[in-house]
């Protein structure tokens, strides 16, 4: 099977060995992609995968799990542990490859097809500095999902969150005491920097998911902690419910991207219980009454249904799950009716969409250059684990911060770091009109300057998701609503952050880099003085964009009436045989970045099927 081959291609390229043939392998693949990237043009839709032809019997599994990304990966494998149990697992893309195991490459990944490259609709709260006012949304299609281009930080978020979280649904079972033991099942800990921050009781080593500190510290990332501590912050482990800063917990294994298909399904994939489908995308799950009974899905042109004689259990991401649960009669009934969807089920589908602002205007020059080498010499740093093709887009730290009116210790602000050579940020990456990108970046020098993001981790805005239509291959219409709260507490929080910024950046260790604001003036905000408390909120509504946690289409809660798609349980209210496990169930946003909390709600689906079923 051609998937077991590509599988084990990765024991190869897992080897610390590498001889000069394969550095000169793999910058022509690089180059090769580079070209191509340059001319991909992003899908609008998912035609690609439309099939014809009466539906055809795909045989009958115990649970068919659908999507493999950061949630299904971890469920597909949890599941298929109990030997008389047979999991389907249907994916859309296809596994990855040598290029996205590389975390550096992330142009010729990012323009190709294992993004599905989403956009929001125009926005009129934020995204003025972004062409027809849109906000793009990338996300990963393949084994591994959106883990297969993503920033790979590894963060969890504050131990509030999740008993905040765990009385919002009235079950101990997501409390942080319940939850770290499920992060800590899921860690692979590997402590390689002996200088970095590590609170040992808050980490798993024997976990399928390699977490590992990124390195080299850039100079200018060591200047950043510096001027950190000269206000008094700790070099501290974030991941340990600390305020401070350091540099950044990443999944890669040495270096190389260790996406969920890796880290969850590779080890599992000969089992002979467990089947996975790729290039198989879901339009439907049939309901008898109020139980799922199979699932709907086109594979190589042809349709198929496939009975689940146990659950169906949806991991079809943030927008995959909610798109799949409206077209299968799952959803706000006036919506869908106005489709012409038979409504099974009037549920809050997509009515909330949260996600963590980020802003994305500071640039700051300084008189430390970065050597530019030649990329063969980039190549065989990353193939011995080190540099800046093992991290994604340069990211290099990560900052706690608490700024709230009250303070509690609480994180509330994240600033994230890049030092120089960021290749982030431009009008073909990133969607800034010709104007915001000549505005931010006209005076970047790349080996000089760095760039420091400014993240609102406790988002108080709302979007929302949409269906276009009732075909199953059109695009969704994402309202993103950023920074729209009536209060404006969104915008004021983010505003606090890049007044911490522009403290950081008068701190001795930082003049001692000479650093300096670029980034602006942005000319759409021409009409407030530059610096001004003014210019700063015009700045946000222009460039304050998405790290990409998009989440909570399918909230988790006690009631449908307060707008609950999911029990505690992960089970879909009012159904049978029917769970989501994937991003969309995040009843708020936690403090952290998704794939850490997602792999525990797969742990967690994994514990409360075996439960149901008494295998446990
Ligand atoms: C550019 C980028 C950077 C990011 N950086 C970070 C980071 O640094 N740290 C972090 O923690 N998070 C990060 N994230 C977010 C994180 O990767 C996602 O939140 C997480 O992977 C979501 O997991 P999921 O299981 O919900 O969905 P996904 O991982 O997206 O998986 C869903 C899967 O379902 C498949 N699918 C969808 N619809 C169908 C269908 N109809 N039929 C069949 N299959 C389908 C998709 O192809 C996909 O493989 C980033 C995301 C992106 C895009
Ligand atoms: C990955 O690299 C190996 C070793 O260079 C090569 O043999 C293989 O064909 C590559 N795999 C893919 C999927 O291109
Ligand atoms: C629906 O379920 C009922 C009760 O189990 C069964 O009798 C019936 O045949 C099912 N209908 C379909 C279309 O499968
Ligand atoms: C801050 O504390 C005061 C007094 O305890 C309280 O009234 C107020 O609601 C708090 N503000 C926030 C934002 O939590
Ligand atoms: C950088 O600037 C600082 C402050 O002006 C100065 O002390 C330092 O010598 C400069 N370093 C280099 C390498 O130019
Ligand atoms: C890792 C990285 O982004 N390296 C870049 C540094 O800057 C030079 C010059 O612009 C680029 O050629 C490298 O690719």
């Amino acid at each position: 099977m051609k998937l077991v081959i590509l599988f084990s291609l990765y024991t190869i390229s897992l080897s610390q060995n590498y001889d000069e043939e394969r550095v000169d392998y793999l910058a022509n693949l690089f180059n090769e992609a580079n070209k191509k990237a340059d001319s991909y043009v992003w899908p609008t839709n998912a035609e690609k995968f439309r099939g014809s032809g009466p539906r055809k019997k795909y045989g009958s599994y115990d649970f068919v799990v659908i999507g493999a990304g950061a949630g299904g990966s971890v469920v597909a494998q949890r599941l298929s542990e109990i030997q008389n149990w047979n999991v389907l697992l249907l994916e859309a893309g296809v596994a990855g490859n040598n290029l996205t195991d590389i975390p550096g490459t992330h142009p010729p990944t990012f323009f190709s097809h294992y993004n599905w490259a989403f956009n929001s609709t125009p926005q009129t709260t934020a995204f003025q500095g972004y062409t027809n006012n849109v906000l793009f949304y990338p996300r990963g299609k393949g084994l591994g999902g959106s883990t297969l281009i993503n920033g790979l930080i590894y963060s969890r978020g504050h131990e509030s969150d999740y008993d905040k979280w765990a009385k919002h649904v009235g079950n101990e079972r997501w409390s942080f005491k319940t939850v770290l033991e499920y992060f800590k099942k899921s860690e692979g800990y590997v402590h390689r920097d002996p200088e970095a921050p590590y609170d040992r009781e808050f980490h798993g080593t024997e976990g399928p998911l390699r977490v590992e500190y990124q390195i080299p510290r850039s100079p200018q990332l060591d200047a950043f902690m510096a001027a950190n501590e000269e206000l008094g912050l700790n070099v501290a482990d974030y991941n340990a419910n600390k305020l401070g800063v350091s540099s950044q917990q990443q999944c890669t294994k040495n270096g190389e991207r260790f996406d969920s298909a890796k880290a969850f399904l590779r080890p599992v994939r000969h089992r002979k219980n467990l089947r996975i489908l790729t290039q198989s995308y879901v339009t439907k799950i049939v309901i008898n009454k109020t139980v799922a009974t199979g699932v709907e899905f086109s594979h190589k042109g042809k349709n198929y249904f496939v009975k689940a004689t146990k659950e169906v259990i949806l991991c079809a991401g943030v927008f995959g799950t909610a798109q799949i649960l409206m077209l299968s009669g799952i959803g706000p009934e006036k919506h869908l009716t106005q489709l012409k969807i038979k409504v099974i089920a009037n549920r809050e589908v997509g009515s909330t969409l949260g996600d963590h602002q980020s802003f994305y205007g500071i640039v700051v020059s300084s008189n430390y250059t970065a050597p530019i080498k030649p990329m063969k010499d980039y190549i065989r740093e990353y193939l011995k684990g080190v540099g800046p093709w093992t991290s994604v887009d340069s990211t290099q730290g990560v900052g706690m911060y608490a700024l709230g009116t009250n303070y509690t210790g609480i994180p509330d602000i994240e600033l994230m770091f890049f030092p120089s050579n960021t290749t982030i940020m431009t009008s073909r990456n990133y969607g800034f009109t010709k104007e915001t990108d000549h505005d931010l970046n006209k005076n970047v020098d790349i080996s000089k300057s760095f760039r420091i993001a400014v993240i609102n981790l406790d988002s108080r805005s709302s979007g929302t998701f949409r269906l276009k239509s009732k075909n199953p291959y059109d695009y969704p219409l994402i309202n993103s609503n950023f920074l729209s709260d009536d209060k404006n507490e969104d915008i004021n929080i983010m505003y606090k952050g890049i007044q911490l910024v522009l403290r950081l950046l008068q701190t001795k260790a930082l003049k001692a880099i000479n650093a300096k604001l670029l980034g602006g003036p942005l000319t759409a905000c021409g009409q407030h003085e530059y610096l001004s408390k003014k210019y700063w909120y015009c700045a946000l509504r222009q460039v304050t964009g998405n790290i990409f946690h998009p989440m909570g289409t399918c909230p988790m809660g006690m009631s449908t009436e307060q707008g609950a798609v999911v029990d505690s349980e992960l089970r879909v209210f009012g159904f049978k045989n029917l769970r989501v496990a994937d991003a969309s169930v995040f009843p708020f946003t936690p403090r952290g970045h998704p794939v850490a909390p997602i792999t525990m709600i797969g742990e967690q689906l994994g514990d409360l099927v075996k439960e149901t079923y008494k295998t446990k």
